[in-house]
């Protein structure tokens, strides 16, 4: 395996160890939200919300954000605000924040899906329509993870699925409002702020109070607390998905510069301490030089603590034989982010099974698909990706079922139906059918 080099405390695995299966086991394993104290304290502010409404998001935003606020009024931020935010910003900020969006949006148009029907010989249409949300609530998280691009990531494919009101949430510790977050929700068409967080903004969006109105459905990312919150009231509304620490696997055939790579990897290292970087290659000479990239560039990042804690708990340079072992990991691991980093990634692309977003050759950096290529950067962690979809268009709408019976389609489906009722001796079903048959 890849020799050790000083100053980076990084796993190196290699897939001839006979004890890898278990250690890549060890590396992936990521427990999700499951604290009774936490479950107990999040219960209480449920319901608290539920009972109480706006004074108890007054007094809660009071204890936990330090603020001293009176009513709902002070927690309502205007459009106004919203626009003013917006204009206030350095016009390359503004721009660039412009752009990201616009091509957000362009991707997700393409997201639409269209209603369809069809019609059979004896005159039955059937078919599917798609309707949108009536109301989705964004929670955004406040403080180090305040990302004004996961605004746009979650409100823009809302805004395109139709949502009529998209409500947003967002703290604001110590009353600090984040210009670029307001900004954000301005660009993507947010129609209502309030400045709440943790699991009591979670309640207000889930059962509404007097001032927040009742949402269909909390999408975003948050702490425990908030997580723990959306759990609890999934089923009430719907939810998102429950967001574990962001990870990368890159892929490469030895023929991308290191420097690049290692950068890559602390990308992804440095949104948090529990976040995960992996490499991949079957070139160990290329690993070796990576790791030299990593010993020396690392020391020169602003956020180097968390990224040297990242690479320590979670990050691996993993050695394998073949391009053919490198696609087996690939789809054992079920990354959030797969950088392909070869030669062809087109002829990799096939054979790749699970991955969130997949990140095409040596220039597609991943920090171009979190900011502004246009895909969603709300995407499966924690090797969910074996089962579900990056955040989309379609998680703000639903699909209805369509079935128009001519006289003569009621007629044969009847008779299948009144055999079929008869069996499971529900007689008013039976007959039900049978009225509408044919003479
Ligand atoms: N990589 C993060 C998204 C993000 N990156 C936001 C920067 N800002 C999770 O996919
Ligand atoms: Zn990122």
């Amino acid at each position: 395996s890849p020799s050790p080099t000083d100053g980076v405390d990084i796993a190196r695995l290699s897939t001839s160890q006979a004890d890898f299966d278990h250690r890549l086991a060890d590396l992936l394993a990521w427990e999700g939200v499951s604290d009774a104290a936490v479950q107990q304290r999040v219960d209480e502010i449920l319901a608290a919300v539920k009972a109480r409404g706006d004074a108890a998001l007054v007094e809660y935003s009071n204890r936990f954000d330090r603020l001293a606020v009176t009513s709902m009024a002070e927690l309502t931020l205007s459009e106004g605000r919203l626009r003013q935010a917006f204009e206030g910003l350095p016009a390359e900020q503004r721009e660039a924040l412009a752009s990201a969006a616009e091509r957000i949006r362009a991707y997700h148009e393409r997201q639409k899906p269209a209603s369809w029907h069809y019609t059979e010989a004896d005159g039955t249409v059937l078919g599917q329509q798609v309707t949108p949300l009536d109301r989705a609530g964004i929670y955004v998280p406040g403080g180090k993870a305040a990302y004004p691009s996961s605004v746009l990531m979650n409100a823009i494919p809302a805004h395109v699925a139709g949502v009529r009101e998209i409500v947003m949430v967002v703290p604001t510790p110590d009353g600090i409002l984040n210009e670029l977050v307001l900004a954000a929700a301005y660009l993507a068409g947010v129609d209502h702020v309030f400045t709440l967080g943790g699991a009591q903004a979670v309640a207000a969006l889930a059962f509404g109070t007097e001032t927040v109105p009742r949402v269909d459905k909390v999408v975003g990312p948050g702490n425990i607390y908030v997580a723990t919150a959306k759990r609890a009231v999934f089923g009430q509304v719907g939810i998102d998905m429950i967001a574990g620490p962001s990870e990368i696997l890159v892929v490469s055939d030895g023929g991308t510069d290191p420097d690049w790579l290692a950068m890559d990897l602390f990308s992804q290292a440095e949104h948090d301490e529990d976040a995960q970087a992996l490499l991949v290659s079957w070139d160990l000479e290329h690993l070796q030089a990576v790791e030299a990239s990593i010993a020396r560039l690392l020391p020169t990042l602003e956020r180097a603590p968390i990224v040297r804690e990242s690479l320590a708990r979670r990050g691996a340079l993993i050695h394998c034989q073949d391009r053919d072992e490198a696609m087996t990991l690939i789809n054992r691991i079920a990354p959030e982010h797969l950088e392909l980093s070869v030669a062809n990634p087109e002829g990799w692309l096939p054979e790749v099974r699970h991955a969130g977003a997949i990140f095409m050759g040596r220039y597609t950096a991943e920090a171009l698909g979190d900011y502004c290529a246009g895909p969603n950067h709300v995407l499966p962690t924690s090797g969910t990706a074996r089962f579900s979809s990056p955040l989309g268009v379609y998680d703000f709408q639903k699909r209805s079922s369509i079935i128009h019976c001519s006289a003569e389609g009621a007629g044969d489906l009847g008779k299948i139906a009144s055999t079929l009722a008869r069996g499971e001796s529900l007689t008013a079903h039976a007959r039900s059918a049978e009225y509408r048959l044919k003479p």
